[in-house]
């Protein structure tokens, strides 16, 4: 009987992949009566060139450009992808392949994308984080703790007055960023060209009376040209910093951000809102290394990826990987979440830790992260006894005592505002 389809024709365990194919490690659940092989055949087929059904004709060039599933250890698997199926610098259309259609396959009970071996051929088509970890640190004068930061809270519902007055407090305490949060854009009670004006007063008045940079990560989440002159606005009031919600605004418009923010000089913070909906379920959907694996290639100069001790989901090894993705030049291959990555030309990004996150908890996430990250304590400031500034202190305190080697409470004997946080806090782990 002719067959009815192709599927066994993607996977070959004899096969090991080209220097320039495109690999993926993909977690994988056969649906109740569908083989191993029947079920990886399908994610190969769907994700390059395959139907449901054996056609007319197949024009032999075609098999050329056939993906083949060719390893299998437990529940994943591994899959390359010829290059000559990707267009070059075309991110959009790479997603569409490996996270496209497959993933509402019938023949999948669950299937998650882990992560992506990009080939030279691949990366070298994007201009990755203009500034870099090192040049982010020149720009801050920030060299060797984490760089701080701050969010005012309650999290929207300031006049931009009141949010500029928050951020002054915030930068006097010793923080080096404060940042808008992801649903603040430009509300009628806190227009963004209020806050930037009124943000950037109070930052020359900071950075006058501290001797410090200070700088903010100013939330211009919008439709894409909107973005543009709201980047343009960041510019002309000095910043050097723009924040998008980059998975709320797809990376085609990240893309576009990133060219036109480098232009003006312009490092991009990404926020992750909405990464949840899709990276959370440790059986289905797209992993957040992989996620910050894309945003380091378009070029943004930092993503969050978790605290695992504050009150989001996202484990200690998960933000591990997540780091060693955005920082590393060559990312070593690391069990089931990460595969081996060399990024070439493509600068750092640095990991930014944020949610949850008091002074008692700063040794936690330093202990995860190391000095080579951004720290985001929000509520974790503002609730302080003594107020913002005193909060921000604190968490400073904190830092110092972590990159000293000593316990906090060793520290909170010379240092009143940390005593104070931990008299509210301790150590206490959010949920
Ligand atoms: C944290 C935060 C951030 C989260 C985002 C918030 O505030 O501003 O958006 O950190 O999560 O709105 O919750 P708190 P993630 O410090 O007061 O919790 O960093 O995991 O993407
Ligand atoms: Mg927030």
């Amino acid at each position: 009987m002719a067959k009815i389809d192709w599927y066994g024709e993607f996977v070959d365990f004899k096969y090991s992949p080209a220097k320039d194919d495109l690999v993926c490690l993909f977690y994988f659940e056969p649906m109740a009566g569908m083989t191993i092989k029947e079920t990886i055949g399908r994610i190969a087929s769907e994700s390059s060139t395959g139907t449901w059904t054996t056609l007319y004709k197949l024009p032999p060039r075609m098999k050329k450009l056939q993906s083949i599933a060719y390893h299998v250890d437990g529940n994943y698997a591994r899959v390359a992808y010829p290059s000559g199926l990707w267009e070059n610098g075309n991110l959009c259309q790479l997603l569409s392949g490996i996270a496209g259609n497959i993933f509402g396959m019938k023949s999948v009970k669950n299937l998650r994308l882990i992560d992506v071996s990009l080939p030279q051929s691949y990366i070298r088509h994007f201009k990755g984080p203009h500034f870099g970890n090192d040049g982010i640190r020149r720009m801050m004068g920030v060299y060797k703790r984490p760089l701080t930061g701050a969010v005012p809270k309650p999290k929207i519902g300031f006049s931009a007055a009141e949010h500029a007055k928050i951020g002054y407090e915030t930068w006097m305490g010793g923080f080096d960023f404060v940042k808008d949060d992801e649903n603040l854009t430009s509300t009628s009670f806190n227009s963004f060209s209020d806050r930037v004006k009124m943000m950037a007063r109070m930052r020359d008045k900071a950075e006058k009376e501290t001797g410090e940079r200070k700088s903010a990560f100013i939330n211009i989440t919008a439709e894409t040209e909107e973005m543009k002159k709201r980047a343009k606005m960041l510019a002309e009031y000095g910043w050097n910093y723009a924040m998008i919600d980059v998975v709320v605004t797809g990376n085609a418009s990240v893309h576009t951000l990133r060219d036109y923010c480098s232009d003006l000089g312009l490092a991009i913070h990404a926020h992750r809102a909405m990464h949840a909906a899709f990276d959370r379920n440790p059986k289905h959907g797209i992993t957040m290394q992989f996620l910050a694996k894309i945003m380091r290639l378009i070029g943004v100069s930092q993503i969050h990826s978790g605290t695992a001790v504050g009150k989001l989901v996202g484990t200690k090894d998960e933000a591990k990987a997540i780091a060693d993705t955005l920082r590393e030049k060559h990312v070593k291959a690391h069990g089931k979440l990460l595969l081996d990555q060399n990024w070439g030309k493509i600068k750092s990004a640095f990991p930014v830790s944020s949610g949850g996150l008091h002074p008692g908890l700063v040794p936690d996430v330093m202990n995860i992260y190391g000095n080579e990250l951004v720290l985001l304590v929000s509520g974790g400031i503002h609730g302080h006894p003594k107020g913002t500034r005193a909060g921000a202190e604190a968490a400073m305190q904190a830092i110092e005592a972590t990159m000293d080697g000593i316990t906090l409470e060793e520290k909170a004997g010379k240092s009143p505002q940390l005593a104070l946080a931990l008299k509210k806090w301790g150590h206490y782990k959010p949920k």
